[in-house]
């Protein structure tokens, strides 16, 4: 690839960086003592950075580059769109061909009770949404107090007031007044972490049953949802047992309380399904997408909503909405990745090609004596780091510090790898080739390598007591 030269130097760019540019999730004075890394182009799978660096791109951006970088076709639709409609709302009365195609594209590819859309810019703007839906549709049926909304800890649901109280994240939390009033929280489906002695299947079904216990103690006439993500995300790639979600489901229908799927990472072939719901085999009433549903090309997310709830919030005035609910711009690039997604049969590369050939090179690196096991679903993974397998113990150090570690090693091994914790994370563009795939794994068994050597060499192998 054709390094790129009409920049200026790496250093320039940092120092203005720094001057100017504050970072999500980021320790501002940290990273500017250290430069951030300056991503100037990508292609498929690779990214640039200004030093001309290639890096393989193991994370899909942040979990939304599903078709891979630098698709032609996707900035030809968003030129001619430009041209021809840059920019209308969808409130006081007006709609546009974009908004219409892609809310009937959506209807057609999520279950058959989901169709109709509501438009958001993002994932976490559609969560902001589900939260005052959920509780309007109860309002409007006549039971306003059915208002809370239970949620997981380690859930992540977006970084705004609402979505971010619905998320479970308590470094979030403890900054700015979340969670705000009316959100639980219960235990997540982390067996590995958190499952002690139990069988996995005995651990899900009692994570789920301590939603059971939630409804009763808040009462069901008090509880508007549910909210979760099929496979958690953000949280550690965190695939429960098969005997958590149907629980889930069960309770949800015996107690009235709608359930929202998160899809904003699962969604649009991440599990090997169009939707992680699909996956999991449940029925949410709500699902809540962005990411992959653009494949991060153009900022879009929204709620699916079926057709029992619709009915009831189109017979109100639902006081909501954002000035870029349904951009022409971005819907037209959605409808376009999607058309794309279908022309060329992303769903079955996923699962006959690229998660048979993931998954295989992370069985693989299952013996590396860091890796704890391999937890996956189609596209997404994790491999718990740990210093001693059978009793999954936690390292003694700092949570995060061997993680981090490795994460180092990635990048110095041109590989963007993620930590979550001391779990290392995996979600590459869908469109990864097993030869490319070949080329991550020699990556990444070289990072866990040097990070193993770098814990033996300061001791730090050690297993919490
Ligand atoms: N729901 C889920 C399941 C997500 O993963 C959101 C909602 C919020 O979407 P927006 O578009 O508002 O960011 C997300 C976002 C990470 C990371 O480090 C994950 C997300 C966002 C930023 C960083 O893993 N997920």
């Amino acid at each position: 690839m054709a390094s790129i030269t009409n920049h200026l130097p790496t250093a320039e760019l940092q120092a203005l960086d720094a001057a100017h540019h504050m970072h999500p999730f980021t320790t501002g004075d940290e990273l500017a003592a250290k430069g951030a890394r300056v991503i100037t182009r990508a292609k498929g799978i690779y990214l640039t950075d200004s030093d001309g660096n290639e890096i393989l791109d193991a994370m899909a951006g942040l979990w939304c580059v599903n078709l891979g970088y630098g698709r032609p076709e996707l900035g030809e639709v968003a030129k001619r769109q430009m041209s021809e409609l840059p920019y209308y709302n969808t409130f006081f009365q007006t709609t546009h061909v974009p908004g219409i195609a892609l809310a009937k594209t959506l209807a057609d590819l999520a279950p058959a009770h989901l169709n109709h859309v509501f438009f958001a810019g993002s994932g976490s703007e559609a969560n902001d949404t589900n939260l005052r839906m959920v509780r309007t549709y109860w309002a409007e049926k006549g039971q306003p107090q059915k208002s809370h909304v239970i949620s997981r800890k380690n859930a992540y649901h977006g970084s705004s007031i609402g979505s971010g109280s619905l998320g479970g994240m308590t470094y979030m939390h403890a900054q700015g007044g979340m969670p705000i009033p009316g959100i639980h929280h219960i235990g997540q489906p982390d067996w590995w972490a958190e499952g002690g002695d139990h069988t996995p299947e005995d651990f899900g079904l009692a994570r789920a049953q301590e939603l059971e216990a939630k409804i009763l103690e808040l009462g069901a006439e008090n509880v508007a949802a549910f909210i979760g993500e099929p496979v958690q995300g953000a949280g550690g790639v965190i695939v429960p047992p098969a005997t958590y979600w149907p629980e889930i489901q069960r309770i949800c229908k015996k107690y009235d309380i709608l359930l929202i799927a998160d899809e904003v990472i699962c969604g649009f072939g991440r599990t090997g399904n169009w939707f992680g719901s699909e996956t999991m085999d449940i029925t949410p009433d709500i699902m809540t997408i962005a990411k992959g549903l653009s494949s991060g090309y153009a900022p879009i997310g929204g709620s699916i909503v079926s057709d029992a709830i619709a009915e009831v919030i189109n017979a109100c005035e639902f006081n909501h909405g954002y000035t870029y609910s349904g951009h022409p711009v971005c819907a037209a690039v959605a409808e376009e990745n999607l058309r794309i997604m279908q022309e060329e049969d992303i769903l079955t590369h996923v699962r006959k090609v690229a998660a048979p050939a993931l998954k295989a090179a992370l069985d693989g690196l299952a013996d590396h004596p860091l890796v704890g096991t391999v937890n996956i679903s189609g596209m997404m993974a994790s491999l718990p780091l740990t210093p001693h397998k059978e009793s999954r113990a936690k390292f003694a150090g700092d949570a995060g510090a061997v993680g981090y570690t490795c994460r180092e090693h990635c990048f110095a091994n041109n590989l963007v790898m993620r930590h979550v914790g001391d779990r290392m994370i995996i979600s590459p563009p869908l469109v990864i080739t097993p030869e490319e795939i070949e080329i991550f794994a020699t990556r990444a068994k070289l990072a866990l390598d040097a990070t193993y050597k770098d814990l033996k060499e300061k001791d730090m192998l050690k297993a919490a007591s």
